[in-house]
């Protein structure tokens, strides 16, 4: 057998750019790069590996852990999971820091490599730098922390055991079902140790992507509830995107006359115009998608995962017989809510499903009440995009002139705070990768290094990154990595001193916005002084981007149209935006526990309120 001598890190960045996907007939290579921070547990590692093959590997360096692993998860979510990056760390923090990123890829099941650094296999250094001991095991590390987030979890304790770890890391990252973070646990020893690798790891291998078909008796018995139901209605979920199922989908929903709403994964799966499309669904969607579900007997759940703001915590379906129907690449959510599980890819799904609809659609009036609830949508989206706020700009106007102003094509991408809600009723999607956000995981500090990855992952667009003031603190230091790398996304900062979204969650709780505003401390102990100078503009500006401040519909639009021309690194318009002018709800509701007792009149009210929406939670059993 032929060997190659390498180090165990040689090894496997060797391997790494090996790796090649395919999917409908289109190749390419499974990783991009690798992304890093180094330390002790890496430098000499895979750090050495990494300049060694620098010229067919790209290294690329980070501020934060955290975020090159939003970055790698954005990445591989743009690239509809058929390419992401690697991820390298010291131990200790270095390696810690990426946990909260990496839980965000396994929730919204996207491929990323995670390769934190360990502690000494050989044990006789400890407790090394930055080791956490234990007194019960001599086997632990706090890259045992990864397990329970990572879909794939292994320790390399001997260099050959590469051999065996490296297939099974790849079977689960290129799975449509299993993917998520997969942690190769790499102690420092280990990653310089050389050993005689057989020749045949490092060859091109090339993962193919399935297109599984579902069960035939169950597509059957699923057509048979399509043909009974009355109201039908199609929920669009990521799922949808990740198989680039939407002009079949469109096909399907157009032959069927069955409506589509959408959840924020889901966004974009059919134009915003479509007379079928009722918008997005559940807590944060449209008076059309959450009438109709409500009314449905059948829902058609396809590549979603049911979280509580898509059923408005099982409030959202209130038909007496309502019944499910998921397509799902993953059997678990396949399951959910006691449906004929289609286990399989939606595209192929819903091409096997349509035939066996031939001859059947729903009653006109259906149809044609979907169509107005769409024109109806529109109307308001209209109204709340030139609402003429003052003085200060509402945030639905922000949305309206970045939305305006955009090319069909242009990304806006978001993830915490309150515009997730308001993008997901307002952003006029034109195009399946036009909306992206992360709402799986919903982190905060996810904006920026997410901005990167989606730009990183199709130059040709242009990238609008809409955050929060308190969301823009958690991670402004991918602004950086931005300038170095020569990136352009445009950043928009909404600046409503502090959090809007759960400041407005506490008074409905009856807690009237506590600790949710960024103003000094009082004499008598309240965080309820004068607002924060924070001047977000020069914050930006000093870690390298272009800035503009805009403080009028005029003023962003003139702003948007010269961050358009700029190229070559980041542009950040900072807008003050005014804190109560909210977006309404639409017919929904989301399940926020409140206090059961309290001394506060407020607080019990809450509690009245809560008990009774509760009420209306069902199980779909
Ligand atoms: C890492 C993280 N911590 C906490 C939260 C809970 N959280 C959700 S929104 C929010 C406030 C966001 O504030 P900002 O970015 O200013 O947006 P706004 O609410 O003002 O729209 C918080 C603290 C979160 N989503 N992520
Ligand atoms: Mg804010």
């Amino acid at each position: 057998m032929a060997t190659k001598r390498l180090t165990m890190a040689q090894a496997l960045i060797e391997f790494l750019q090996n790796q090649y996907v395919e999917r409908d007939g289109r190749e390419n290579p499974f990783f991009a790069g690798c992304w890093g921070i180094f330390g002790h547990g890496n430098v000499a590692g895979v750090g050495q590996a990494l300049q060694q093959y620098a010229e067919t590997f790209r290294y690329y360096q980070t501020r934060n852990e955290q975020a090159m692993v939003h970055t790698a998860a954005a990445y591989a979510k743009m690239k509809n999971r058929l390419q992401t990056f690697a991820c390298t760390t010291s131990i200790g923090p270095g390696a810690t820091n990426m946990i909260t990123a990496a839980a965000g890829a396994t929730i919204n099941r996207l491929p990323v490599l995670l390769l934190p650094g360990d502690i000494f296999a050989e044990r006789l250094q400890a407790p090394v730098l930055q080791q956490l001991e234990s007194e019960h095991s001599q086997d632990i590390s706090v890259n045992d922390c990864f397990k329970p987030i990572s879909r794939y979890w292994d320790r390399i304790n001997r260099p050959e055991q590469l051999i065996t770890a490296l297939p099974e890391a790849m079977r689960v990252l290129s799975s449509p079902a299993e993917t998520g973070a997969v942690t190769l646990a790499l102690p420092q020893d280990v990653q310089t140790m050389a050993y005689d690798y057989p020749v045949e790891l490092f060859e091109k291998r090339v993962w193919h992507i399935p297109r599984n078909r579902p069960d035939a008796g169950a597509l059957r018995r699923a057509s048979e509830w399509v043909r009974q139901s009355r109201q039908p209605l199609i929920i669009a979920g990521g799922g949808v995107l990740y198989s680039e199922a939407t002009d079949t989908l469109r096909r399907f929903a157009e032959q069927t006359g069955i409506p589509v709403v959408e959840t924020q994964a889901g966004k974009g799966a059919l134009p915003y115009d479509h007379p079928a499309a009722l918008g997005a669904m559940g807590t944060t969607g449209t008076e059309g998608a959450n009438v109709i579900a409500r009314e449905a007997d059948l829902i058609i759940g396809i590549g979603t995962r049911y979280s509580d703001f898509t059923t408005a915590s099982k409030t959202a379906f209130q038909h007496e017989n309502v019944r499910f129907i998921n397509i799902n690449v993953a059997e678990f959510d396949a399951y959910k809510h006691s449906a004929i599980p289609l286990v399989g890819d939606a595209r192929v799904t819903l091409e096997e499903l349509l035939p066996l609809l031939d001859g059947w659609q729903v009653r006109a009036d259906y149809r044609a009440r979907a169509a107005e609830y769409n024109r109806a949508w529109d109307a308001e989206v209209e109204r709340i995009y030139n609402l003429e706020h003052g003085p200060l700009i509402s945030q639905g106007e922000v949305i309206g002139v970045v939305n305006t102003l955009s090319q069909p094509q242009d990304v806006v991408l978001c993830a915490a705070g309150s515009l997730p809600g308001d993008l997901h009723k307002l952003w006029r999607t034109r195009d399946p990768k036009g909306y992206h956000l992360e709402y799986g995981y919903s982190c905060m500090g996810y904006e920026i290094p997410g901005g990167i990855g989606v730009k990183l992952a199709d130059p040709e667009r242009e990238v609008y990154v809409m955050m929060g003031d308190g969301t823009y603190l958690m991670m402004p230091s991918e602004i950086v990595t931005a300038v170095q790398e020569r990136i352009k996304i445009t950043i928009l900062v909404l600046d409503n001193h502090g959090f809007a979204s759960i400041g407005g969650l506490s008074k409905s709780v009856g807690s009237a916005g506590f600790g949710t505003r960024y103003r000094y401390r009082t004499e008598d102990d309240q965080l309820e002084g004068d607002v924060l100078p924070i001047d977000f503009a020069a914050n930006a500006a000093s870690l390298g981007a272009i800035v503009m401040r805009a403080r009028s519909r005029d003023e962003l639009a003139d702003a948007l149209a010269k961050a358009r021309d700029h190229q070559g690194g980041p542009v950040c318009i900072v807008v003050e935006t005014d804190r109560e002018q909210g977006v309404p709800d639409y017919e929904s509701w989301w399940d926020v526990a409140v206090a059961e007792v309290s001394e506060s009149e407020s607080v019990r009210k809450a509690r009245a309120e809560y008990e009774a929406a509760k009420s209306k939670e069902r199980h779909y059993l």
